[in-house]
């Protein structure tokens, strides 16, 4: 709906004086309302009145409402008359000019004899014509600024610029009908909308047409008039009008040509010695790597010290070599087909991360650089950046952003078509979230794979997402260096003054196929012969520079014969290597942490009473000092039963997580916790944030509030909990990221209901389950997922715990040896542990031990729902104190336990279920024969607990119980691994060559402890591989029997009745003797 249009029905009903608010949103109304738009005489009679001015019109209108005095006399005098009634085109009599004068500008009338027509005298009235042809240029200089981009000549390849016939009045449209040819030697005083004259004030249509043609259609198109800044927009006008703006020093085009020189040199050496290898070539987008280099530059002299960045495959090697200058002889070893030296799976080459501090040589400066390891799932590392990008700058105290930057490149196709670009987007500026701006570099090579865009997008540009967070985007041609610099140079500079993200898209061509080995004529023939025939950018650049004198023939080759001779000396070096090293690719080291440390030894868990009691009291009172803090009543009772636990010396759930988090916090570690809602908790049962209840009707936004958690001791460490915005993808990814930067912080993400999880699949499956083994990097991240079926229907009952665990990476045919350190060296071999807890100490042990560990592995707790509140879900202090710990297992303790040779049978279950057991064994009598063990560490299993378990009850049937139906669920984890318990023949043992089959992370972390073999000297591959005893080691014959709900497509029935009549069903198979 066209403001103007709104404005002049609103000006038919507001008057001085109306509050600000009930006018706009009588605005909105009427903008909505067809009915009263206005009658089209009233518009056609007050011509100025139309699209361009009419930002103008309501800015004065919406000043004039609140002081009439603010406004020129003649716009008070305008609106008087049009909210007294005057009828169409009567209200009008002169309007100001739409720029104020400035210093530098001149009065509008002082121009009449220029402007007008020759028989007009300067003090005469300035005519209808003289302000028409000055609103219509107004509306040209706007147009441009809108529109000059979708006639800008983007594209090397020309295959989607406009004719240059055609391409003015698409900008223009009819502003430019009024002007005849002789109209364009006239001046025209310009607006302060505009930068275009320089010093200048006026300037003939002409010269000005022109300046706007150079700004905002030649090689880069700029897209930003719909941010809502005034202050930005005219930040960006400046960037790009002012003449002269993309002035460059000989000294600048040569080090460009350098630059240049190396993006294409690296590839064609590439090209050369590994013709058949897929390396995903930056062949047509060969300034990435100069544009990489121009924001470093541009941002480290502007203070960043710090650059995280992540990437998909185009270009990468290119990237680490020549933007993070990773030798080159590691990566021509990776094309070698070497056997690893280290621990790990490792990963293909295009997707290694890796980190560098190294001396930026244009500014002087020290700079660190990190380009995040990510796997094939295009735009998944986004948020995983974000969040590593955060942490550094949370832990940096790097409040704005000043210091860490992060980077982000994508490919066209991905960009506009992976969601998770949207969701991580939508981050960039929450306060919890963002990492105070982005820069976003798009390889805009006009292609995915085999799809053209028509065919893969429904925007008109790739980077059309960017506009939901009002991003400026710069798009530019590709093989016109200079204006890359430029946009790279404004790129850096908007980062810094407004922190918020923006968009290069370099818009480029794709030489070769999708990878090296692929023939993009079979579907893209018309491009690729446009292609061939194409220069590529370093020549038409080089050519340039010496046709404009900056250097010479002779120059251009020499710095390319350098660069060779530097890549063969680099390929010479290479092939004297045996082996490749996991090692050199992590790309967020640890320096420091697993420094003196034992590896199989972890910290305490149990804490003294007095913390516990001191959290605890904290945790259930109201911020002290503040009196007048308003407390919800119904809050008011949780705290008052919370206080009430304290005094009888026990815990629920949301105090055994309290008071693991609050420990932490007194330990100096950093907790942050992060989801949908977490602050009050989903099941309203956690309540971090206490809310002042007063609200005060100047402020919409609730601001006192209280953090009890943050406010335990003077000196802890700072807690934060954040309600997330509604993603699971880009938040967990987020949260991974922000966990791999210090291992001293419990960072845990929490689901809604455990089943969202699913929507963030590739982060568990390609980052959390994965990542250690591919890039050898760890993380202590929890997933807190609630679980359980409480007839709430197939969603949101399951957290899908089978899933987990059939990802786990321990074998279930072997046993490892039971030694003292069994269950540390369990969670070390393993990729990450599962688990769901039955009470709140556990929870509270598991939570601590997260950090009590020398290494760092990802937690998948299964979390409970109604035990949240159930009385029995309780655990007394004694269960937390020092000497206790986390219990992999938590036997039988009740009167089955006293007599265990008469009982009949042993109940292994996990989570929930447990009370629904021993409530239904209680009712029917079976406390004697019947034992019930909770196994609360899934994975790794607790074979040795387990195994203690059952020869404690030697007559006794094995049951396996669970609530989940039996396709799902642990089952069949548990069968096979209840199996090789008491029947494994095989026992694994540590063998002689331990060491070496543990040379894995911990080797390479803890060198001094394994001083007679480096990872350099023995591949694992060579290594004998741990050996299994042939030694029987067990015989029990007896089988674990199910007893749960048959298997099912669905989760869970969306029937109360049936889901009762089930679990009945479960209770009674799992006790009837
Ligand atoms: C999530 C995801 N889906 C599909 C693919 C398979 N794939 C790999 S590259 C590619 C094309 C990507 O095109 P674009 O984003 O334009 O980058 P380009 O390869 O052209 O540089 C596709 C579809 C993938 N890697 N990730």
């Amino acid at each position: 709906m066209n403001r103007a249009r709104a404005m002049s029905y609103l000006l038919s009903r507001a008057s001085p004086g109306m509050p600000l608010g009930a006018s706009r949103a009588w605005l909105i109304g009427a903008t909505r309302s067809k009915a009263s738009a206005p009658p089209s005489a009233a518009l056609a009679a007050e011509p100025f009145l139309n699209g361009s001015s009419s930002n103008y019109v309501e800015e004065m209108y919406t000043a004039w409402l609140s002081d009439p005095k603010s406004v020129h006399q003649s716009w008070d005098t305008f609106f008087r008359n049009a909210v007294s009634g005057a009828r169409p085109g009567e209200a009008y009599t002169a309007p100001p000019s739409l720029a104020e004068p400035q210093a530098n500008h001149v009065p509008l009338t002082s121009l009449a004899p220029a402007l007008a027509s020759p028989q007009m005298v300067s003090d005469a009235p300035i005519s209808d014509k003289v302000i028409d042809d000055h609103l219509a240029v107004q509306g040209i200089i706007r147009a441009y600024q809108i529109r000059g981009h979708s006639i800008a000549k983007i594209d090397p390849l020309g295959i989607n610029t406009v004719e240059d016939s055609q391409s003015r009045a698409l900008v223009v449209r009819n502003y430019m009908n009024r002007f005849s040819e002789s109209d364009m030697e006239r001046s025209f005083k310009l607006p302060l909308s505009t930068f275009v004259g320089g010093s200048e004030t006026t300037l003939p249509l002409k010269e000005i047409i022109k300046r706007l043609e150079d700004a905002y259609c030649r090689s880069i198109g700029v897209e930003f008039m719909f941010i809502n800044s005034l202050e930005q927009c005219n930040w960006i006008r400046q960037k790009f009008e002012t003449p002269g703006i993309m002035y460059m020093s000989a000294q600048e085009k040569r080090l460009l040509l350098a630059r240049l020189t190396r993006s294409h040199g690296f590839e064609a050496f590439l090209a050369r010695k590994f013709s058949s290898e897929k390396r995903f070539g930056l062949e047509g987008c060969e300034i990435l790597i100069p544009a990489m280099k121009q924001v470093i530059d541009r941002s480290t002299s502007l203070g960043v010290e710090s650059f995280v960045m992540g990437m998909p495959h185009r270009g990468r090697l290119n990237v680490l070599s020549n933007v993070c200058r990773k030798p080159l002889e590691h990566i021509f070893c990776q094309f070698a087909g070497l056997d690893t030296g280290d621990e790990g799976s490792g990963d293909v080459k295009y997707h290694l991360g890796t980190y560098v501090e190294r001396l930026n040589r244009v500014t002087n400066k020290n700079i660190r650089l990190a380009i995040v390891a990510n796997p094939s799932h295009l735009e998944a590392v986004n948020p995983v950046v974000q969040g590593k990008t955060r942490a550094e700058q949370f832990y940096h105290g790097d409040s704005e952003g000043n210091k860490v930057l992060s980077v982000l490149l994508h490919g066209d196709a991905a960009f506009s078509g992976q969601g998770i670009v949207y969701e991580t987007f939508h981050l960039s500026e929450l306060p919890q979230y963002t990492t105070h701006g982005t820069i976003h570099v798009v390889v805009n090579n006009q292609i995915g794979f085999t799809t053209d865009p028509r065919m893969s997008r429904s925007s008109p540009y790739c980077t059309d997402v960017a506009r939901v967070v009002n991003a400026p985007i710069f798009h530019v041609n590709a093989d016109d260096p200079e204006a890359v610099m430029h946009v790279c140079n404004v790129a850096a500079d908007w980062r810094h003054t407004f922190h918020k993200d923006v968009v290069i898209d370099l818009v480029c061509y794709r030489r070769n196929g999708h990878n090296e080995i692929d023939e993009p004529m079979f579907t893209q023939p018309l491009m690729y012969n446009r292609i061939r025939k194409l220069k590529p950018c370093i020549d038409l650049y080089s050519d340039k520079l010496v046709s404009e004198g900056v250097v010479t023939k002779e120059e251009a080759k020499e710095v390319r014969d350098k660069y060779e001779k530097i890549l063969e000396e680099a390929f010479a070096a290479a092939k004297m290597e045996t082996r490749v090293f996991n090692k050199h690719w992590i790309d967020s080291p640890w320096s420091g942490f697993f420094e003196g440390k034992d590896p199989l030894r972890a910290s305490p868990t149990g804490i003294h009473e007095d913390t516990i009691t001191h959290i605890c009291r904290r945790f259930s009172s109201a911020p002290p000092n503040a009196s007048d803090f308003v407390i919800h009543r119904g809050l008011q009772r949780i705290l008052n039963a919370r206080m009430e636990m304290v005094k009888e010396r026990t815990i629920d759930w949301a105090m055994g997580e309290a008071v693991a988090f609050g420990s932490l916090l007194k330990e100096g570690i950093h907790v942050r916790l992060s989801g949908q809602d977490v602050e009050r908790g989903t099941f309203s049962h956690r309540h971090h944030i206490l809310h002042h209840q007063k609200v005060t009707n100047d402020s919409p936004v609730d601001k006192s509030q209280y953090n009890a958690l943050a406010h335990l001791y003077p000196d802890q460490a700072p807690y934060t909990v954040c309600n997330s915005s509604l993603s699971e993808y880009a938040v967990l990814g987020f949260e991974l990221g922000f966990s791999m930067t210090n291992p001293n912080a419990l960072v845990i993400w929490e689901a809604q209901f455990g089943d969202f999880h699913n929507t963030a699949q590739c982060i568990i499956d390609q980052f959390i389950a994965s990542g250690q083994s591919k890039w050898i990097r760890q993380t202590g991240l929890v997933l807190l997922l609630p679980h359980g079926m409480e007839g709430m229907g197939p969603e949101h009952s399951s957290a899908r715990l089978e899933r987990f665990l059939q990802m786990t990476s321990d074998d279930p045919d072997i046993l490892p040896a039971f030694s003292s350190d069994f269950a540390i060296r369990q969670l070390s071999d393993i990729n990450w542990i599962v688990a769901s807890c039955s009470t709140p100490a556990n929870l509270f042990h598991i939570l601590r031990r997260q950090i009590a560990l020398p290494f760092r592995k990802p937690l998948i707790l299964m979390t409970p729902k109604s035990l949240l509140r159930h009385p029995e879900a309780k655990s007394p202090f004694d269960d937390m104190v020092e000497g206790t710990e986390f219990q992999r297992v938590i036997p039988e303790a009740g009167p089955a336990s006293k007599n265990p040779a008469g009982v009949k049978r042993l109940i292994f279950c996990s989570g929930k279920v447990y009370y629904d057991l021993t409530a239904a064994r209680k009712e029917a009598g079976l406390e004697e024969s019947i034992a019930i063990s909770r196994m609360e560490q899934i994975a790794p299993f607790p074979y040795d607990l387990v195994k203690q378990e059952c020869d404690k009850y030697p007559e006794a049937e094995l049951v396996w119980s669970q609530e989940e139906h039996k396709n799902m669920g642990a089952w069949s984890y548990i069968q096979p691994r209840i199996a090789t318990a008491l029947n494994c023949e095989k026992h694994l043992i540590p063998s002689a060559s331990e060491s070496q089959e543990s040379q894995s992370w911990y080797e390479y972390w803890f060198p001094w402890l394994f001083p007679t073999s480096s990872p350099s000297e023995v591949s694992p591959s060579e290594a004998p591989a741990t050996t299994q005893s042939e030694t029987p080691v067990a015989s029990d014959t007896r089988v674990v029997r199910y007893a749960g709900r048959p298997v099912s497509a669905s989760p869970a029935t969306g029937n109360k009745k049936t889901h009762l009549r089930e679990l009945k069903n479960l209770l009674e198979d799992a006790l009837a003797l």
